[in-house]
């Protein structure tokens, strides 16, 4: 779904993979986004080495922000995502929280808040998870986040889980 040509968007994706080389796919994943069409990858985070989030056993994930610029609308870039993660080999099972060859999360969409049976933005859970903030803030330090703020301000210690930066 194609928005308005004229306007470029900036909007933020969240990254995961813990299964079948993370750190590989996350590389992967980069290249494809740099793919979708009418859209521009500006910057990617490091990527972070991260415990599982969630209470389900699983293996440990590599997690990443990419910060892009696009003419699509929301939807239209959720559909660009979820092909990316279907062409990926992502299996959609009854596991919340359960463990993925890769995650691909619209976190921010302008200042726009979205509250649609199929896409919520910001994305519910930023606040909460480290492996979204830290990378998040590596790239977008002056970051207003609709509904929460300026993310140089989000307390960073009330969020899980263990994670840390793979150089
Ligand atoms: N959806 C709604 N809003 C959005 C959005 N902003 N971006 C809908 C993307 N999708 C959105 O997604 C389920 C549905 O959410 C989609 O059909 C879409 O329409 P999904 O990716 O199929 O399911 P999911 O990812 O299993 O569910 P959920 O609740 O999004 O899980 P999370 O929050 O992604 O958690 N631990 C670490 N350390 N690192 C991780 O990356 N990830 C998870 C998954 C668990 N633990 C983790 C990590
Ligand atoms: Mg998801």
């Amino acid at each position: 779904m194609s928005g308005n040509k004229d306007h470029w968007y900036p909007a933020y994706v969240g990254l995961g993979s813990n299964l079948q080389g993370p750190a590989r796919q996350l590389e992967k994943a980069f290249s494809l986004l740099t793919a979708i069409p009418e859209t521009r990858l500006i910057s990617k985070s490091s990527l972070y080495h991260s415990a599982p989030f969630g209470g389900v056993e699983q293996p440990d994930y590599v997690n990443a922000v990419a910060s892009l610029l696009t003419c699509l609308t929301a939807q239209g870039l959720l559909r660009e995502l979820q092909r990316i993660e279907n062409e990926r080999g992502r299996e959609r099972n009854d596991v919340r929280w359960g463990p993925r060859v890769l995650d691909l999360d619209l976190l921010v969409y302008a200042n726009h808040k979205i509250d649609e049976p199929d896409l919520s933005v910001p994305h519910p859970g930023i606040g909460e998870r480290n492996f979204v903030l830290l990378p998040l803030r590596e790239i977008a330090s002056g970051l207003d986040i609709p509904g929460l703020g300026q993310i140089a301000k989000l307390d960073v210690s009330l969020t899980q889980p263990e994670i840390s930066r793979i150089e």
